[in-house]
């Protein structure tokens, strides 16, 4: 792959970039920063959406980053590797269980990791032989190898992530999200060291309640943001300003407005920024939506306007400007953590 230089600024030398990521809104993103030069690229990978289907281990956003970075993912559909067939998952229909749909050649994968675990691989160990596999230079990290999983409640009935997202479409209404198995979950190895010594941190354009809200809950990440000395910026997941293009965008945008709205945010970029303050010293917010400059940065945040929606031809341009952006804006001060005697 012939790497682009990165716009004037960025390192001359190699530099380590982390990406916090979720599904598509991240291998959209991440082919960027994979076509820069000298960028040492690492992603950590939300994995609450992951769940068991025909007696597969299906892990969407691993699958989503891995198919991206392999330059194979089908952005038209949502998922899997582009031209894929569905013979199998039509077969399926006669028995009733066609609602996840997976293409034939995506099988492969899903067939490769179920059997890997069950040989006591895991999920971090086989989504690195799945990379090698595809001969990435990247590294691709589950955020933890414990099960940590997505719910939604809606009224009195929880809902599993797919469930809600895929077999109901989005459909119901969102009152409550819980992350089951977070509390109990360890960093995957390699997760925290991905954080804590990246010379930038990147926070995908990905769903910050069901993706990033994830990864967030895995007990240590969020520590490993805030002690980290270099700079942590996050690309927007919203823009207000342009209706969705398409179906499925709009679907991924109807998910992440009922997501937010359950943790009482409007579906705004300014929210996001809101949410991810504590941790972030720069926010890429798209242009179309730069009347919320001042709000961003209100909250103590830098802001770098930019057009999120890059087709693929300018990708690596806007990951470029990201990465320059990400790299010149000042660390904020940790603040101290004053711990109090404890009482008595
Ligand atoms: N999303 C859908 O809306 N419909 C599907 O039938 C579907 C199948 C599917 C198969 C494999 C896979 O890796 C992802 C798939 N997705 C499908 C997308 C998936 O639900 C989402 O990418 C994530 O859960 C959200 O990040």
């Amino acid at each position: 792959m012939d790497h682009v230089e990165p716009s004037p600024g960025v390192p001359t030398t190699e530099f380590a970039v982390t990406v916090l990521c979720g599904g598509f809104g991240a291998a959209r993103f991440v082919t960027g920063i994979q076509a820069l030069a000298r960028t040492s690229l690492t992603c950590v990978v939300n994995t609450a959406d992951d769940f068991e289907h025909l007696g597969l281990r299906i892990s969407p956003d691993l699958d989503s980053v891995l198919y991206a970075l392999a330059g194979v993912f089908d952005e038209d559909r949502g998922w899997g590797p582009v031209d894929d067939a569905l013979a199998c998952n039509d077969a399926l229909r006669r028995y009733g269980d066609e609602w996840f749909s997976i293409g034939d050649r995506d099988f492969a994968l899903h067939l490769k990791r179920t059997q890997w675990m069950r040989e006591g691989s895991t999920l971090a160990q086989v989504t690195g032989r799945l990379v090698r596999a595809w001969g990435l230079s990247a590294t691709i990290l589950p955020m933890s190898d414990d099960p940590v999983r997505t719910a939604v409640r809606s009224g009195m009935e929880w809902l599993a992530f797919q469930d809600y997202m895929v077999r109901r479409r989005g459909g119901p209404t969102v009152d409550e999200v819980r992350y089951d198995g977070a509390a109990n979950a360890r960093p995957a190895l390699g997760v925290i060291t991905a954080i804590t010594t990246a010379d930038l941190v990147v926070v995908a354009p990905s769903n910050p309640v069901s993706s990033i809200g994830a990864i967030l809950a895995v007990p240590g990440v969020r520590q490993a943001l805030r002690e980290r000395t270099g700079p942590t910026v996050a690309v927007t997941p919203v823009v207000s300003g342009i209706a969705p293009a398409r179906l499925p965008e709009a679907g991924r945008a109807r998910v992440r407005a009922a997501l937010m709205a359950a943790m009482g945010l409007p579906h705004r970029a300014d929210a996001v920024a809101r949410l991810y303050a504590g941790f972030i010293d720069g926010f890429v917010l798209d242009e179309r939506d730069a009347a919320e400059r001042g709000e961003i940065e209100s909250l103590g945040v830098d802001v770098l306007t930019a057009d999120t929606l890059a087709p693929p031809t300018d990708r690596a341009a806007l990951a470029g400007r990201v990465v320059q952006f990400g790299l010149g804006c000042a660390r904020r001060a940790v603040a101290p953590v004053i711990r109090r005697p404890s009482a008595g």
